[in-house]
């Protein structure tokens, strides 16, 4: 078993969240989001669940931030919904909780790693067409500078977005997430706003002086089916993981990706990819499973996954520890070279239920340490890896899923909002220190 002093000395280690899934959206004078107008929908959110309430972590912020203690840094998202409610107007009881919440994490020896969108869009701007919108870009320069103007003067680090792939394909394209549309031109617009809406955040940050600018990706490992799969693969491989990476470390779409969107992308979007490729200081690296892929008739990009019986977590995501290891090597040969990479999200739900006040989840301890080996394989091989971050600290709104999933390291019971450490922080935490 690896060990903490296999890692580099500077090595962060950390834990994620983000705003909509913990803070209780209905406090501090947030407006709605995106997701409230999507969970109002018959059948999109399990039992119609929203964030009004989730870990009411608004509260109680500083309770949480004391379970953190001994680890190196947090990751969480500012919500573009609190600090502007209409999309337009400043709520300054926004920016004063996120203020007070940077000020608690320092205090506690941890770095803010700060993510601005982790996918809480303002209803208004939704209404104007929302990342379908080319105006999107800049009113997200518009609230980056909000935020800051703020908090900017204590930021250890900044992400623009998180999944640009859910935010785009997996809202518009597949409408698994808000706003559940299932369009490719719909889609392709998407794809294209997100990354120019990063790009024009990155300018609005540089022009501040702020350093360690990144973005957030999430990748799938992958597998064929049969051998006759393996075109399906490349598909599949060039939208899930190679879709945003090109354009942001080469300034072009993959062919196989153009293949099926070139007719959809918003005309002229070759002169936005120089803002898009602008230099990032770090890459993000979401990484939680492998899929089986096999071709599908109709249109493109004609795949589908298989199920298969590998051991899954309670989302029925298939456990594969070595597709971060192919991941991070297929990064650094592909596209990022010894740009830093962070893994920024890593985790499993289970269905955790409390005996006796104990969590016993050896299959999360299992999922974590296996993936940490396969992180400090790749920088025993020269990779330049930085940081690591579960996901999630608590347990929290799992989207589409509501309230079921629990990927926390710290059970919450949300009719008494009590936190529970579960096993696997606590072997997690003694792992830290040793
Ligand atoms: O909960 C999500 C998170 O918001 C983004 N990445 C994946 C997690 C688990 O599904």
């Amino acid at each position: 078993m690896i060990t903490r002093k296999d890692f580099p000395e500077a090595f962060l280690f950390g834990a994620a969240t983000s705003a909509y899934q913990i803070e209780g959206h209905g406090f501090g004078g947030a407006g709605p989001t995106i997701w409230d107008t999507f969970a109002a929908q018959p059948g999109r959110v399990v039992n119609g669940e929203t964030g009004a309430i989730a870990c009411d972590h608004y509260h109680r912020y500083e309770a949480d931030l004391d379970l953190l203690k001994g680890l190196d840094a947090y990751r969480f998202s500012t919500s573009w919904a609190r600090v502007m409610p209409d999309g337009r107007t400043v709520n300054q009881a926004g920016l004063d909780y996120y203020d007070r919440l940077v000020d608690a994490t320092l205090a506690r020896g941890l770095k803010p790693f700060l993510t601005l969108y982790h996918w809480d869009m303002p209803a208004a701007l939704g209404a104007l067409g929302g990342w379908e919108n080319r105006d999107v870009a800049r009113w997200f320069g518009d609230y980056t500078d909000a935020v800051m103007d703020r908090i900017g003067d204590r930021m250890a680090s900044t992400a623009t977005i998180n999944e640009p792939w859910c935010v785009s394909w997996l809202s518009h394209f597949l409408g698994h997430h808000a706003p559940g549309k299932q369009d490719i031109t719909a889609g392709a617009r998407a794809v294209h706003h997100v990354l120019l809406a990063h790009g024009e955040a990155m300018e609005r940050l540089r022009a501040r002086g702020q350093k360690n600018l990144g973005i957030v990706l999430n990748f799938e490992a992958s597998q064929p089916a049969t051998p006759q799969d393996t075109p399906a693969i490349a598909r599949f491989d060039a939208i899930m993981n190679r879709m945003f990476i090109e354009p942001l470390t080469k300034g072009r779409y993959p062919e196989l990706v153009l293949e099926g969107l070139d007719a959809h992308l918003p005309e002229n979007w070759q002169d936005d990819m120089a803002r898009i490729s602008a230099p990032l200081d770090w890459l993000g690296v979401n990484y939680y499973t492998r899929q089986t892929i096999t071709e599908a008739p109709g249109p493109w990009p004609r795949y589908t996954m298989r199920k298969t019986d590998a051991p899954k977590t309670q989302m029925g995501w298939d456990i594969y520890p070595e597709g971060l290891g192919e991941t991070l090597k297929m990064l650094r040969q592909d596209y990022t070279a010894d740009l830093p990479l962070f893994v920024t999200e890593n985790g499993m739900a289970w269905d955790d239920s409390p005996q006796d006040g104990v969590i016993d989840d050896p299959a999360r301890s299992d999922y974590l340490f296996s993936h940490l080996a396969q992180i400090q394989s790749a920088i025993a091989g020269g990779a330049n890896i930085q940081g690591y971050f579960y996901w999630s600290l608590l347990d929290n709104f799992e989207w589409a899923f509501g309230y079921e999933k629990r990927f926390g390291m710290i059970h919450v019971d949300f009719e008494t909002q009590e936190r529970t450490p579960k096993n696997s922080f606590h072997a997690f935490k003694s792992w830290l220190s040793a």
